[in-house]
């Protein structure tokens, strides 16, 4: 097991967009495995495998407080969504910043667990708002992108000071 450096935005490689998974081999299973891992020290409720710069459709989500409730999404699709929300959301590769985005209130999301078995969940609240966040990452698009040019060019100037002051 094994700790992975997070992508931290503006990072262009936040942008690129997923490959589904072809097999789930030992690399993958151990990659799913690092995911967790880094999700629960960060600590995190959700994790992309392209936050973690490798640009496959993977998903960790563990939305528990005693984080034991480990939610793996292979190739995950969203195949119904109802309804609007605005949740407060933040991302492990924006750190410190917080702000809502319009989603879909619940979805239907089909994909394989771990095992290769394909599954399909209903989700609503804050799992159907996690899920939408992580299958974004996976479209190369993050949660901040939803805001205007405006919101966006302050939370670029925030990020940077503070990247700033702790290199
Ligand atoms: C996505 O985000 C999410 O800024 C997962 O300093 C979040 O795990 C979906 C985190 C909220 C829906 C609602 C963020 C940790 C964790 C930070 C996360 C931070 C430390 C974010
Ligand atoms: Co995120």
């Amino acid at each position: 097991m094994a700790i992975l450096k997070i992508l931290q935005y503006p990072d262009d490689r936040l942008h690129t967009v997923a490959a589904p998974v072809e097999r789930i081999t030992d690399r993958v299973r151990e990659l799913v495995e690092d995911m967790a891992e880094t999700m629960y020290a960060a600590p995190g409720i959700g994790l992309a495998a392209t936050q973690v710069n490798v640009h496959e459709r993977i998903i960790v989500i563990d939305i528990s407080e005693t984080h034991d409730q480990l939610l793996v999404l292979i190739n995950p699709e969203i195949i119904a969504r109802n309804g609007v929300s605005d949740y407060e959301e933040g991302c492990l590769s924006v750190p410190g910043i917080y702000g809502k985005v319009q989603r879909a209130e619940s979805v239907t999301v089909s994909a394989l667990n771990v095992g290769g078995e394909s599954f399909t969940l209903n989700a609503d609240g804050l799992l159907a708002v996690c899920i939408q966040h992580e299958m974004d990452h996976l479209a190369g698009k993050v949660f901040i992108e939803y805001w205007s040019k405006l919101k966006q060019s302050r939370t670029l100037a925030r990020l940077k000071k503070k990247q700033r002051s702790v290199m």
